[in-house]
């Protein structure tokens, strides 16, 4: 530490994991850079510039606090405790719990790896959890993760595209499909930019121009939540003309078996069959010559590498959707092959996530009945069976490691009814949020530029996969905050969980989980840039084991599916939130309301950073001219998105490549900048900004759980002077920050 060479590191403020260099004065933190010797160093983003605003802005929690009023107060009366008398608590609480009611009475959560650097501490919290025995661990993966879990589960056997990572740098044609990297994943970005300066086709199927759809070839611009439509089009279009990879189908699919005496292709055939270009164009608003285009360029350009993401997992027909995307991608032969989605070697490692306590009896996670093949059958929980669960006590206390729940769900004043229901509720954060307001004990965490962590593999090529490297703390931690890990060990030692847990030793577990590699943490200590392991990429693995799947083959139609009451094949459903779903609701409601991340924010978090609040200082909502001047809305107008929930504010934004249809909102808004002086919003009531406020968890998707944020029934009204009250609104929801 000090000095002012710059110390090599990694930006974890969100799943790109950018590789950097951190700049110090007099043992200060004052800038990060790109390290372009990084494999994901190529470029930071504007949060990860604004870095050392985040550690020491003047809202960070700094002492572990309780509450001392009721859950309903305006007023939680923080009051400032010691870490012994914080953690005995919540120990002392969960046992007793556990004891009464079962481990399974107490649910954990955490905040999404991809928002947030729990990533440095996620498997060990799951080990935690597991180890408690408790089957219940709710982590927002039905909003972006259970659906391209879940469906290449069912139909590879395994995560594609996220376990078969794309192989950008050797890609014929990359393919992304609700997924915008120039916002979520710059390292994505990065590569992506430099695969088509050298030549590879780029496909984006996205109901906004935004990101790379301008470099595209081809840009699709499909109506939300309509994508399994468009994706049986395109299979339609190449059965018909023979463009798909025969052998591999032949060889590696289950098109030939038999179902009620006719063969998986012909099923496969006549369900696509009912989607030809015409049709699909009624339904997805997409030009039948650009089905046909993009389908002759994902067989011409091949081998293509795909990522499908958010725009997918917020509809009501998510895992079916992904299954189309993934049955369509089996056609193009390029899984695991050079340049399409590829399971690159790793560096061998203990796993640590405690998959080992997975064994044996252990109770049911909720949900598990309703949806057998989703989430709980690998004991995770939903948000909505979350709050049904806390709401009918059947969960009673929850330990959050981050995650801003009320805000991040559908239905957010359910949400806070939930978890103000609960006996306990403790919640480790950086920062105050409408969540942590309704907890009981909150601790405060370190940034991870004050902690330190151990990363293996950094998952974009096989060159980033090869990389191994302990993050150092750069300062040393504000106040009394500590790291998510040390959390998990303290809770741990004191659970009388130790002896899984190195008797809270964080180093023995660090060389426990890197004794395979052969690397030690003396060699990583003394290479802060990373040390790298040299291995070899084998492509088509499935060839020597065949794909984990119960025919051993790729499932172009899942008898598991089949088994439990689902489609088998891929389906096109009409999302069921939308106006074409719900003509008693078209009338009023006519705009289809989908939302999309901000460059500027994680998700509900940094509003309070001035460095980023500056260039988005208001929540906005984009919508086509015409949509505007039909209902008297000019650009950067206060207006009010109104569905049949209820109704929030934000400002108009022209984008004219929408359809007029079609609305674009933004969620997370509800914190203060108080340097820049612009206004906080209430999580509830008449003056918010809170899109999750006028959505709803359900109808969800039948496999998957996932929630329908993202295909609607909408309107927008100019929302009158009066309306707005200026914009001192709800200067700020903080709870008391003076113990800060
Ligand atoms: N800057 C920034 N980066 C982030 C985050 C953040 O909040 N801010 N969040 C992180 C997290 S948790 C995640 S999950 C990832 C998500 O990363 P992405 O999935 O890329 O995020 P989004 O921008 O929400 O959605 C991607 C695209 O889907 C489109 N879309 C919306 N509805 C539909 C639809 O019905 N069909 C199709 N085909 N597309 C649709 C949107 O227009 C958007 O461009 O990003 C991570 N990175
Ligand atoms: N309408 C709508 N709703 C959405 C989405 C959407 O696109 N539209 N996106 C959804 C998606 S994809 C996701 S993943 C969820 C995200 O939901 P969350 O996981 O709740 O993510 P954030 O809103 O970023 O909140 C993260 C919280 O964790 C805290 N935090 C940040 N870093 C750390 C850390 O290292 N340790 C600890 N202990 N705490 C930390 C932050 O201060 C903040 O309170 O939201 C979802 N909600
Ligand atoms: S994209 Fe930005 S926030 Fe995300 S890891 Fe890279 S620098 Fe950090
Ligand atoms: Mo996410």
């Amino acid at each position: 530490m000090g000095g002012d060479d710059p110390v090599p590191t990694y930006c974890p403020l969100c799943v790109s994991r950018c590789g950097a260099r951190a700049t110090l004065t007099d043992g200060t933190f004052v800038a990060l850079h790109p390290d372009p010797s990084h494999p994901t160093g190529k470029a930071i983003c504007v949060k990860g510039r604004a870095a050392p605003q985040i550690v020491y802005h003047p809202a960070r929690l700094l002492h572990p606090a309780r509450r001392t009023t009721p859950k309903d107060a305006a007023d939680p009366g923080w009051e400032q405790i010691t870490w012994d008398e914080a953690l005995d608590t919540v120990a002392e609480r969960l046992m007793t719990l556990a004891d009464s009611d079962g481990p399974e009475s107490v649910g954990f959560s955490s905040s999404s790896p991809s928002t947030s650097a729990i990533s440095d501490a996620v498997d060990w919290v799951q080990r935690l959890i597991r180890c408690f025995g408790s089957p219940n661990y709710s982590n927002y993966m039905e909003l972006c993760g259970w659906g391209r879990y879940l469906a290449p589960l069912y139909t590879f056997g395994a995560s594609v595209p996220g376990v078969y990572l794309p192989d950008l740098e050797n890609a014929g044609c990359i393919l992304f499909w609700g997924y915008n990297p120039s916002v979520a994943r710059l390292a994505h970005a990065t590569s992506t930019a430099a695969a088509v300066a050298r030549g590879a086709k780029l496909v984006v199927v996205d109901p906004r121009k935004a990101g790379l759809a301008a470099k595209a070839d081809h840009w699709l611009r499909v109506r939300p939540g309509t994508d399994a439509a468009l994706a049986l089009s395109l299979m339609h279009v190449m059965i018909q003309n023979g463009w798909y990879d025969v052998d591999f189908v032949r060889d590696w699919t289950n098109a030939a078996d038999e179902v009620d005496g006719r063969t998986v292709w012909d099923l496969l055939a006549s369900r696509c069959a009912g989607f030809p270009p015409d049709a699909a164009a009624e339904i997805t608003g997409v030009a039948p010559a650009d089905i046909v285009a993009t389908a002759r360029t994902l067989w011409e350009a091949r081998p293509v590498a795909f990522y499908t993401w958010s725009g997918l997992e917020q509809h009501s027909g998510t895992t079916q959707t992904i299954r189309a995307i993934n049955v369509l991608y089996a056609l193009t032969g390029s899984l695991d092959v050079r340049g399409g989605n590829v399971l690159f070697e790793d560096v061998p490692s203990n796993p640590i996530d405690g998959t080992e306590f997975l064994d044996g009896e252990r109770p049911p996670a909720v949900g598990v009945d309703k949806r057998p093949l989703g989430p709980a059958r690998f004991e995770f929980v939903t948000g909505e069976d979350f709050y049904t669960a806390a709401l009918d006590r059947r969960i009673k206390a929850l330990v959050s490691f981050g995650g801003n729940m009320v805000m991040a769900h559908g239905d957010s004043t359910r949400g806070r009814e939930a978890l103000r229901g609960l006996d306990f509720f403790v919640q480790a954060d950086l920062f105050m949020s409408p969540t942590a307001e309704l907890a009981d004990i909150v601790l405060p965490v370190t940034t991870p530029f004050e902690s330190e962590a151990l990363k293996i593999g950094f998952e974009y090529s096989q060159e980033a996969q090869s990389l191994v490297q302990l993050r150092q703390p750069l300062v040393p931690p504000r106040g009394e905050a500590r790291s998510d890990l040390q959390i998990v060990f303290d809770l741990a030692t004191r659970l009388g969980l130790g002896a899984h847990f190195w008797e809270g030793d964080m180093e023995a577990a660090f060389r426990h989980q890197l004794a395979p590699s052969g690397i030690t943490l003396e060699e990583l200590r003394a290479h802060p840039a990373g040390v790298r392991v040299p291995l070899t990429t084998r492509y088509r693995k499935y060839a020597d084991t065949g794909f984990a799947t119960p025919s051993g083959k790729v499932e172009l139609y899942s008898a598991t599916l089949a088994a439990h009451g689902y489609a088998p094949l891929p389906d096109f459903e009409e999302p069921l939130t939308s106006p074409r779903s719900r003509p008693d609701l078209a009338d009023r409601y006519p705009l289809v309301l989908s939302c999309a991340k901000s460059l500027f924010f994680c998700e509900t978090q940094h509003r309070q950073v001035a460095a980023l609040r500056k260039s988005a200082p208001d929540p906005q909502l984009e919508m086509h001219p015409a949509t505007a001047a039909a209902r008297g809305i000019t650009a950067g107008d206060w207006i009010s998105l109104n569905t049949p929930h209820g109704s929030i504010r934000a400002r108009a934004k022209f984008n004219a490549s929408l359809d007029p249809q079609v609305v674009f909102g933004q969620h997370g808004w509800w914190e203060a900048c108080d340097e820049l002086g612009l206004p906080g919003y209430p999580p509830y009531g008449p003056a918010s900004a809170n899109l999750n406020l006028v959505l709803r968890q359900t109808p969800s998707d039948p496999i998957s759980g996932s929630s329908p944020l993202r295909a609607s029934v909408c309107n927008v009204a100019p929302l009158s002077a009066a309306g707005h009250e200026g914009r001192d609104v709800a200067r700020s929801t903080h709870a008391d920050n003076s113990l800060t």
